[in-house]
């Protein structure tokens, strides 16, 4: 019974495969094709004839290909998995995916980047979408989420100019995928609303180390409804089993180059070496009579509730198991739509949410070319979809009967209207009195306080990340205004951030501004345009909201380069290869030439890669063997030097054996020489000069040593 539930949706998406193997070409119309090289000619040098059907039908069939791209989110990966709740949640929703801890739910996931076309790399700084569909037994629900909790504007009114500023400018298409140009910023900077969400963008949860390896949002907050009709606020969150890792901006620009590819590969190869990524779905939840006991309004989709006030309840595990079979049917197809619910949650009147709940339908009409896109496969409920609804470009189902209408007599009134205790979606009847007005609620005029929460909250190393990521984009803005009111409004976040960030973008530091900090919104806030208000915050740094602070070592999956060459000593490499991969590491073998690798005692090792075809950056760890004439040729590899440097610039841990000393003296001459260090050091600073593999496994496992850079900074 377990099993067939987790199953579901699979067999359902069974009955559309086909199999290739041991059958004929046809065409479209079944008939066998004889000949797919050549056209139909009139002589073996004339023109092609018009009659050739299967010509005309293959090339029609190409021509018409391509499907317009997602506006927003167009480059993403995904995948299939199940999740499965820990206890039932009857006493605060009804939902039936959220009762039975034996029944697994069958899910699929789609990650993404926002900005970049199809096309583009999966290392741009950018949000990252993490949108799952549970294919639920009462319909399916999606939870339509972001890799960060807040959201640039507060009105959905304001996101189509919010997308026209990201996307590359108007006139010439440059640049692609990236935030950092003029118009974006442009936009920013005359938009204080959208400051915290920027403060995440700017921080290394925009450039994570994969897609296993970041949380999810469900940003706005919802509602559970429970059999009783009563309501309780709640914040999805996303919470990743191996914990949320980033890559350093100047990794994930090199990535992007080296394999555009890197994430979504990376989610691809987990998933087929077993290494299923994990993710807890956790949830804030506040009783309504509590709505407004907070300095902001829950309703403002700018804002998180930080979790040192609502703690995040985890309520069950979600599992992606399985890979697509093709990418375009199921990942490109798929439709995701934040309207999707099932009984037991509801909406709220966050504005930002008001205007999706009309966008994401409207969006699928257009880029999947009709109404009945939801009889794709990868889009239909498990539980049967039935009504009136009938005709449209591609309809699937083959409705029987004269009827097509309700209220009816001749069937007998089917399909009935379900009642609530039949299942039937009610909506949550809230109370709702007010005129009809054009403007933005009072409460939502806070802009800074959470984005100084955000910047307190961050650790040394990753403040300088966010310096470091608002100099790169604002070096890239040409505008002097635009840069001016930039950090004019960094000013507002923390004072010390702007002076670092000017200083960078060699301008005067701004005065430190006056910020009149008041108990709770006051009552002519926002009188003026734009005008924020400062509220004082009962919070003034929150764990949670920082990566470092959170770490979570594991080695299972981390790619591990074995720099060789011939001559490397066969007994090493196999010992320390054998114990990382006993670990679940992911060892490559990277040597000057491709092939076979001979060792000191003539035996053969297969080389994964040449370095001339890799790079350190897609890497998380760097092991030297030991090996004289392996040494020796290393030494004189500008490859493999340039290898361990950036290896090292990057904060990944080394382990150095034996001879391949001389290698890293090599790569850091004379006064350049990190200190090597001695003992128990080697975990502190990640340099493992002949240390026990133990040693090593935990430097890996560690992800970065984030020292090294404080390191250099205090030099
Ligand atoms: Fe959106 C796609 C997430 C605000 C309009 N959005 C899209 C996807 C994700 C999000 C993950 C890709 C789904 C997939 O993989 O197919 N969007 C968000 C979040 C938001 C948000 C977390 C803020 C909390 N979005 C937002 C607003 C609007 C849209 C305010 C418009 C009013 N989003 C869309 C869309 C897309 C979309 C145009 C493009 C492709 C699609 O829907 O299927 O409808």
């Amino acid at each position: 019974m377990e099993e067939k539930k987790d199953n579901r949706k699979t067999e359902q998406l069974e009955q559309h495969k086909n199999q290739q193997k041991d059958k004929f070409i046809t065409t479209n119309q079944g008939v066998r094709v004889n000949d797919t090289q050549n056209s139909l000619t009139a002589g073996e040098r004339g023109p092609t004839l018009m009659e050739d059907f299967m010509f005309r039908e293959k090339m029609t069939h190409f021509d018409h290909e391509r499907i317009p791209e997602r506006v927003v989110h167009a480059r993403g990966a995904g995948a299939h998995g199940y999740f499965q709740v820990y206890e039932p949640m009857k006493a605060v929703t009804k939902a039936d995916f959220l009762q039975d801890p034996d029944a697994k739910i069958p899910v699929f996931v789609r990650f993404s980047t926002v900005v970049g076309f199809r096309g583009s790399t999966d290392l741009a700084r950018d949000v990252r979408g993490f949108a799952v569909k549970f294919y639920t037994d009462e319909g399916n629900y999606d939870l339509v989420g972001n890799n960060i909790p807040v959201f640039f504007i507060q009105d959905a009114m304001k996101f189509p100019d919010l997308i026209h500023a990201v996307k590359p400018e108007a006139d010439n298409e440059i640049p692609q995928a990236s935030t950092a140009h003029d118009t974006f910023w442009d936009f920013i900077s005359l938009m204080p609303e959208s400051i915290h969400m920027i403060m995440w963008a700017m921080s290394d949860r925009a450039i994570p180390r994969s897609y296993r390896m970041m949380e999810g949002f469900g940003v706005h907050t919802f509602r559970f409804v429970n059999d009783a009709g009563k309501s309780t606020l709640v914040k999805f969150h996303w919470k990743p089993l191996l914990g949320v890792h980033g890559v350093l901006w100047d990794e994930a620009q090199k990535i992007s180059g080296e394999n555009p590819d890197f994430h979504r590969q990376d989610l691809w190869e987990a998933i087929e070496n077993g290494n299923y990524p994990e993710f807890e779905l956790g949830v804030q939840m506040v009783a309504e009579e509590d709505m407004d006991r907070f300095d902001f309004d829950l309703l403002d989709p700018t804002k998180i509730i930080p979790e040192e006030l609502v703690p995040v309840v985890r309520i069950g595990k979600m599992v992606l198991n399985r890979n697509p079979d093709n990418f375009f049917a199921e990942t490109e197809q798929i439709a995701f739509h934040p309207g999707n619910i099932v009984p037991g949650i509801d909406f709220t009147n966050d504005p930002l949410l008001q205007g999706r709940l009309f966008s994401y339908l409207d969006t699928q009409l257009i880029r999947l070319g009709g109404p009945n896109f939801h009889e794709i496969p990868i889009n239909r409920p498990i539980s049967s979809a039935l009504n009136n609804q009938r005709d449209g470009f591609m309809r699937q189902e083959i409705n029987k009967g004269k009827n097509h209408y309700h209220p009816n007599s001749i069937e007998g009134g089917c399909p009935f209207q379900a009642k609530m205790r039949e299942g039937g979606f009610t909506t949550y009847t809230e109370k709702i009195e007010g005129r009809k007005v054009r403007t933005r609620s009072k409460s939502f005029s806070d802009f800074f306080s959470q984005a100084t929460l955000f910047y307190n909250s961050q650790t040394p190393i990753e403040k300088k990340h966010m310096i470091d990521a608002f100099s790169f984009e604002l070096g890239k803005v040409k505008r002097e205004r635009i840069r001016e009111r930039m950090v004019g409004l960094l000013t507002q976040v923390d004072h010390e951030l702007s002076e670092k960030v000017a200083a960078r973008l060699g301008m005067d530091s701004p005065p430190e501004p006056e910020k009149p900090i008041n108990k709770g919104v006051p009552a002519d806030a926002g009188a003026e345009e734009f005008e924020p208000v400062y509220v004082e915050q009962k919070i003034k740094s929150s764990e949670a909201l920082s990566m470092l602070k959170n770490p979570v070592s594991f080695i299972v999956s981390r790619r591990i380069a074995f720099l060789c060459a011939d001559g490397v000593d066969g007994n090493a490499i196999r010992n320390a290869r054998e114990n990382l991969e006993s670990q679940g590491a992911n060892v490559q073998v990277i040597a000057p030439h491709s092939g076979m690798l001979k060792t000191d005692s003539g035996e053969k090792i297969k080389i994964d890669s040449s370095f001339i075809a890799t790079s350190s950056v897609l890497f998380d760890a760097v092991y030297i063997p030991a090996g004289k004439q392996s040494t020796d040729e290393l030494k004189k590899n500008m490859e493999a030097i340039h290898f361990i440097n950036e290896s090292y610039k990057h904060c990944k841990a080394i382990a150095i054996e034996g001879s391949a000393k001389e290698v890293w003296e090599k790569t850091f001459p004379g006064s350049m020489m990190p200190d090597l260090p001695q003992g128990n050091d080697a975990l502190k600073k990640g340099i493992f000069l002949d240390s026990k593999i133990e040693d090593f496994i935990e430097g890996v496992s560690k992800h970065r040593f984030w020292e090294r850079e404080v390191a250099e900074m205090e030099k």
